[in-house]
């Protein structure tokens, strides 16, 4: 099973590294693609159509400005559909938000949030799915929630400890 990486221009690739890396560590096979929904629009719909042939179970589209990468990827397939809205200049993201998020009914996107959160809640989302068919790679994201949690309750300690000494 794959996920399917889709950005509408390539200057929106260092915003989806977390993203990338994530899948990595969780041993999740991915494809990533840069094609556009108003750019390469032909090229698109081909790669959505062929993809399922190619084990892809989940799309993961990220675009800026009037994003509506993942809205038009949602409107040729099936599979789920988790858009990440990138945060560009002028109007800091909030144009590609309302245009991922605002879906007419029937076509659903999931939209994570804009900022650094977004692209890793976008990877981790995709592997929720994935993992409901996957025993291992349930385990390995159990395993890699400990392993947050336990980073957090270390910055905790060295808290207190820092408190205790001042
Ligand atoms: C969107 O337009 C892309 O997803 C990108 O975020 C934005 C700007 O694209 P470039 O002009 O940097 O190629 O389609």
């Amino acid at each position: 099973m794959k996920v399917a990486i889709l950005m509408g221009s390539d200057s929106d690739l260092p915003r989806l590294e977390p993203c990338l890396e994530r899948l990595r560590e969780l041993e999740i096979e991915f494809e990533a693609r840069v094609l556009s929904a108003h750019r390469t629009p032909a090229q698109l719909i081909d790669y959505v159509a062929k993809a399922p042939a190619r084990d892809v179970r989940v799309f993961i589209c990220a675009a800026g400005g009037a994003a509506h990468l993942a809205g038009v990827v949602a409107a040729h397939t099936d599979l789920p559909v988790i858009g990440i809205p990138i945060d560009n200049p002028p109007l800091g993201g909030l144009d590609a938000l309302l245009s991922s998020v605002q879906m007419p009914g029937g076509v659903p996107v999931a939209v994570v949030g804009l900022g650094a959160g977004g692209p890793l809640n976008a990877a981790l989302f995709a592997a929720r799915m994935l993992a409901l068919s996957d025993p291992a790679l349930a385990k390995r994201l159990v395993q890699q929630r400990e392993r947050q949690s336990s980073k957090v309750l270390e910055k905790d300690a060295a808290l207190q400890a820092r408190l205790r000494r001042s």
